[in-house]
């Protein structure tokens, strides 16, 4: 059995900041727990666009607070999320993040993040043992 706290993860290395400062994530739940998963709390900050595209990973994205879009490069749809909404990116899909106002998302990575990756040039981060 495991419990955490996110106040208190967030005073440890748990928490990541994006280099660009568009985001944060405390990751609550990593590779090492066993799961094959891992579940992160993620601000994505209010007028801030993001390009993810998690080639090496299948992510599951719930909207707990606030509003914003993704957009999809592959076909340019634009995807609303309000909080109550969940988007997953079955298909390692290239995208952009937008938040008109800050939003406070439950992350599910499969397989799990082992800690403190950051997205690289490409919008991915590195695969397990990679
Ligand atoms: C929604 C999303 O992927 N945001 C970027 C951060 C990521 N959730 C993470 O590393 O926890």
């Amino acid at each position: 059995m495991i419990v955490r706290n996110l106040d208190e993860a967030r005073k440890t290395d748990r928490k990541v900041a994006a280099a660009n400062g568009n985001w944060d994530s405390t990751r609550l739940s990593l590779a090492d727990d066993g799961g094959n998963c891992s579940f992160h709390i993620t601000r994505i900050f209010e007028g801030t666009e993001t390009h993810i595209h998690y080639k090496n990973h299948f992510e599951a994205v719930y909207c707990i607070e606030g509003e914003g879009e993704v957009e999809t490069l592959a076909d340019g749809k634009i995807w609303p999320i309000k909080p109550g909404d969940i988007y997953i990116l079955d298909k390692h899909d290239d995208h952009l993040l937008r938040a008109s106002k800050t939003m406070h998302l439950a992350c599910v990575f499969t397989p799990g993040l082992t800690g403190h990756e950051n997205h690289r040039a490409d919008g991915s981060y590195a695969a397990p043992g990679e």
